[in-house]
């Protein structure tokens, strides 16, 4: 048995009290997974597009629905039972809520193609699934204010990797660099585009680069990574092009709070979708290994069997290739840098990182 896990509003109006109570009845009433297929023929087949407290939102093919979780539900996972992205099937209970939205449960959970995941904050370090299907990763920085920052692009790769998601990074405000510094960027990125990860530059004040971003993120889910300020959220109104209505409920259900705080799954009009996860700064590579960390860097790979020691960790050994690659100009040595910066990190103890 395992509990519901719930994003908690703390708020003073009407509605929140009672969301209040209704998350600490959850909490209280534990939710048992099942795995029977048995489906009521009313139920409907939607996509969770964002938390609202202790609710959920469902899409369904042309509204939206308030949703709790059944206290039987059908899944195969265990771990954070319902998130962002999933596909559920819903039954609907008739009502409408005070908000004025229809209200149901959820029933069934399909299996997740994809997912990301974070240890969940306390003690136990559980793992709490952030967004479940989505298929591809768009590294979010800007060129400047604040700079793009080559450490954590390399970390969200690894992310990428291990989450089977198809990389993209794209490079925001470069109208804020003069025409003749345009190169160096390009030149100081090129690595990225030598990995085969498609790079996009582009300015949300001007349109630039807009079009073919938008080409290559129409299908599938698209989730936005990338630190504060970098200019995610004006992507999602430009790519979208409307104020979305997704925003508009979750707005109404967090009255007086100014962050999301919830991942949303907001649709583009070719029929894909783009995933803002406010979590997504922390997630991480928390259960990479320090053996397996040379595997998600690729290029290291023409050279790891020529290393004098096997196993060889490529960073102090005599007679490392990858080293001696690095020294000779083969490898990209900013690559170098991030590889050696997360052996330090992954040989911190535990309980320290
Ligand atoms: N000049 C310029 N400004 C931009 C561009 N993109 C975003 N901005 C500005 O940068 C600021 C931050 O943009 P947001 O979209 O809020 O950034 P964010 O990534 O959503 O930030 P968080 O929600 O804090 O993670 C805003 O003032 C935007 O207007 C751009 O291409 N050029
Ligand atoms: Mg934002
Ligand atoms: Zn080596």
């Amino acid at each position: 048995m395992i509990d519901v896990e719930v994003d908690r509003v703390d708020n003073d109006d009407l509605f929140n009290q009672r969301t209040r109570q209704k998350a600490k009845e959850q909490s209280r009433t534990r939710t048992i997974v099942k795995s029977d297929r048995s489906l009521p023929p009313e139920a409907k087949l939607g996509v969770v597009v964002t938390a609202l407290g202790p609710f959920w939102m469902v899409r369904l093919e042309d509204t939206f629905v308030v949703c709790t979780v059944s206290g039987t539900l059908d899944a195969e996972h265990t771990s954070t039972l319902v998130t962002v992205g999933d596909d559920v099937h819903i039954l609907e209970d008739g009502t409408v809520n005070t908000l004025g939205d229809r209200s149901g449960t959820i029933v069934r959970v399909e299996p997740r193609r994809t997912l990301l995941s974070r240890k969940a904050a306390g003690r136990a370090k559980r793992e709490q699934v952030l967004v479940a299907n989505v298929d591809r990763l768009a590294i979010v920085m800007a060129a400047v204010a604040p700079d793009y920052n080559k450490r954590l692009i390399d970390r969200y790769l690894i992310a990428a990797d291990k989450g089977d998601l198809e990389p993209i990074l794209v490079i925001t405000k470069m109208d804020l660099i003069p025409d003749e510094y345009h190169n160096d960027i390009r030149e100081d990125l090129s690595v990225y585009s030598t990995l085969g990860i498609p790079v996009f530059f582009v300015s949300l004040t001007t349109s630039v680069g807009l079009p073919s971003l938008s080409n290559a993120i129409e299908n599938g889910r698209t989730l936005l990574a990338g630190p504060s300020g970098v200019g995610k959220s004006t992507l999602i109104n430009a790519l979208t092009n409307a104020r979305h209505a997704v925003g508009a409920i979750s707005q109404k259900y967090s009255k007086g709070r100014h962050t999301t705080t919830s991942s949303t799954v907001v649709p583009l009009p070719g029929g894909g979708a783009i995933v803002d996860s406010p979590g997504i700064r922390e997630f991480s590579i928390w259960e990479l290994s320090l053996d397996e960390l040379p595997y998600y860097f690729d290029e290291f790979a023409d050279f790891t069997h020529q290393c004098r020691f096997i196993p060889c960790s490529h960073t102090h050994e005599p007679g490392c290739a990858v080293k001696d690659a690095v020294e000779r100009g083969h490898l990209d040595p900013e690559r170098y840098v991030s590889y050696l910066n997360l052996v330090e990190e992954l040989r911190m103890p535990a309980a320290s990182r």
